[in-house]
């Protein structure tokens, strides 16, 4: 396929994942969608275009793993994963209902394709690390992927276990930072500031650092995961500069972490971003 014609089907990819994100979150009426929709984008980059994935046998050992670190963003991640066929897409309707198999958090014991449980923010990245690491001792070579906020990069936790990927050299572990500036309440820059940045830091802890300008646009988060991808000697961490809410304009317009709509709010969301898919599938 022409690196266009893929570009076109990821970017169609990522927006079902945004609508199929915005009905599950719906069916509740509330949820996380600053988190959730900043990071689809590079949810279809690697469950659509990088990651060896086998949606029949989701326990594959060759298979890539996803780690998503900002455990909160588990809708979108249901969404990516019900659309490449892990399960029944309609089976995330039931988002954090009783007896769910989708809770708001991921939960590797409850989700097909869920590769790790997440929610206690710092501590997915230390268990990617963990993989990675226990992945080259058995003697196989698949990637690691995490996907860590940018709020979570305030727990000492992750810097920890940065540290270890590169004293190890774990260059099969690649890192997405979530970067859209903002965490639960307010702007990191006001809660917690990161001095010369978060890329900074991953890169004097030993990592290769890339930045992607525009962490929402499908082209520039595939170029910059294919180039980590065939990264050799360090672990790669890639900055992606996001907006918190992306198309979902009730979220974006305020930056807001978590949103409880009206039914009829639900509506106006839903269709606004069905009309974006149509847009993005009649160019495809
Ligand atoms: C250890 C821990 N402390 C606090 C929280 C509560 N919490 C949930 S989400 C969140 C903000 C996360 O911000 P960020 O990582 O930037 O996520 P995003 O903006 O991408 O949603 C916080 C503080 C938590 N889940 N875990």
């Amino acid at each position: 396929m022409q690196q266009e014609d893929k570009i076109r089907e990821l970017q169609v990819f990522a927006q079902q994942i945004r609508v199929e994100t915005i009905r599950a979150l719906a069916t509740l009426g509330f949820g996380h969608t600053g988190g959730t929709m900043s990071v689809t984008e590079a949810l279809a980059v690697l469950y659509g275009g990088i990651m060896k994935i086998d949606p029949q046998n989701p326990g594959w050992e060759e298979r890539d793993w996803c780690v998503m670190s900002k455990g909160h963003a588990g809708p979108a991640v249901y969404a990516a994963l019900g659309l490449k066929g892990f399960f029944p897409l309609e089976n995330i309707y039931t988002l954090n209902q009783p007896h769910t198999d989708f809770p708001s958090h991921t939960d590797r014991l409850k989700t097909p394709g869920v590769d790790m449980t997440t929610g206690s923010l710092g501590q997915g990245i230390s268990a990617a690390v963990g993989i990675a690491y226990a992945n080259r001792l058995d003697g196989r070579d698949n990637h690691v992927f995490v996907i860590l906020g940018d709020g979570e990069c305030d727990e000492g936790q992750v810097w920890e276990s940065a540290q270890f990927a590169a004293h190890y050299g774990l260059d099969r572990l690649i890192c997405l930072v979530d970067n859209n500036k903002r965490q639960l309440d307010g702007l990191c820059s006001e809660v917690m500031s990161h001095g010369e940045g978060i890329g900074a830091k991953f890169r004097a802890c030993g990592w290769d650092v890339a930045e992607v300008r525009d962490g929402n646009d499908v082209e520039q988060v595939y170029e910059a995961v294919d180039r980590a991808y065939h990264n050799v000697g360090k672990p790669a961490c890639i900055i992606l500069n996001t907006v918190k809410g992306k198309g979902l304009p009730l979220a974006e317009q305020t930056g807001a972490h978590f949103s409880s709509f009206s039914a009829e709010q639900w509506h106006e969301t839903l269709a606004f971003a069905q009309r974006e898919l149509e847009r993005l599938t009649a160019q495809a």
